[in-house]
């Protein structure tokens, strides 16, 4: 999986493609992009580039875009956002602008209106997919045994109560659990983080494709 990330080439030739991260406070967001982070890394040690805070008090308050380099930099960039509050969301003209890369690290992203996540990206085309963060919190097997996350009946369950609430195929929704209180890699958290983010790229080039297919169409 490491070898088809770094190879990773965004369809139509793009440079890169922008991987955005948008959730409710203290969700994880942070800590997905560290974990990423550690697992393309060679160095055994957790990486906390992004500051991680708790789980009621919004951490991060400045927009970020973080390039991950390997032997050289990788074809994507993850977009890291200030959390949402109950009943408010990003604006919309945000998170195309963001997705465009129109937005640079250190923007105080906007919230406002209610909360309208899976709208704009069935308008847009854009591919979207539900990281089910810290199962490792919500099931107690997945504490000490991460690799078992896809024969839990729990984890089943809650991927498909998600999907069901987000109007999305439980193809969509992927069970997470990333580094927190680690200070060493861990093979298991490795894998099913490697394995997440090739879903994700792989739902960037669909995406690009439709775009470039619904381009031609107008052209
Ligand atoms: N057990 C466990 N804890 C996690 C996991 N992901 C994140 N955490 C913890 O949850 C807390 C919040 O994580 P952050 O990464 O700061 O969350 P965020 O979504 O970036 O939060 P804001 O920036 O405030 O919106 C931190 O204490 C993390 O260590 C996980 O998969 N498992
Ligand atoms: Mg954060």
């Amino acid at each position: 999986m490491r070898g088809f990330i770094k190879n990773y080439k965004p369809f139509a030739g793009k440079e890169h493609v922008n991987i955005l991260l948008l959730g409710p406070i203290g969700t994880g967001k942070s800590s997905f992009f560290n974990t990423l982070d550690t697992c393309l890394s060679s160095s055994d040690a957790v990486k906390r580039r992004a500051g991680a805070g708790s789980e009621t008090h919004s951490y991060t308050t400045m927009f970020h875009v973080y390039r991950l380099e390997s032997e050289e930099t990788l074809k994507f960039r993850i977009c890291d956002c200030r959390g949402i509050e109950s009943a408010r969301s990003i604006p919309t003209e945000d998170v195309l602008a963001i997705l465009d890369g129109h937005i640079k690290s250190g923007y105080e992203v906007r919230t406002s209106y209610k909360y309208t996540f899976p709208r704009f990206t069935c308008q847009d085309d854009i591919g979207q997919l539900v990281l089910l963060s810290k199962t490792d919190q919500c099931v107690k097997v997945l504490e000490s045994q991460i690799h078992k996350t896809f024969l839990s009946t729990d984890v089943k369950k809650s991927v498909e109560s998600f999907a069901h609430s987000f109007g999305l195929p439980v193809s969509s929704v992927l069970p997470m659990k990333n580094y927190c209180t680690e200070v060493l890699k861990q093979t298991e958290v490795d894998i099913l983080a490697l394995f997440n983010l090739k879903q994700i790229l792989g739902v960037a080039n669909d995406s690009l494709a439709n775009l470039v297919e619904n381009d031609d169409d107008e052209d």
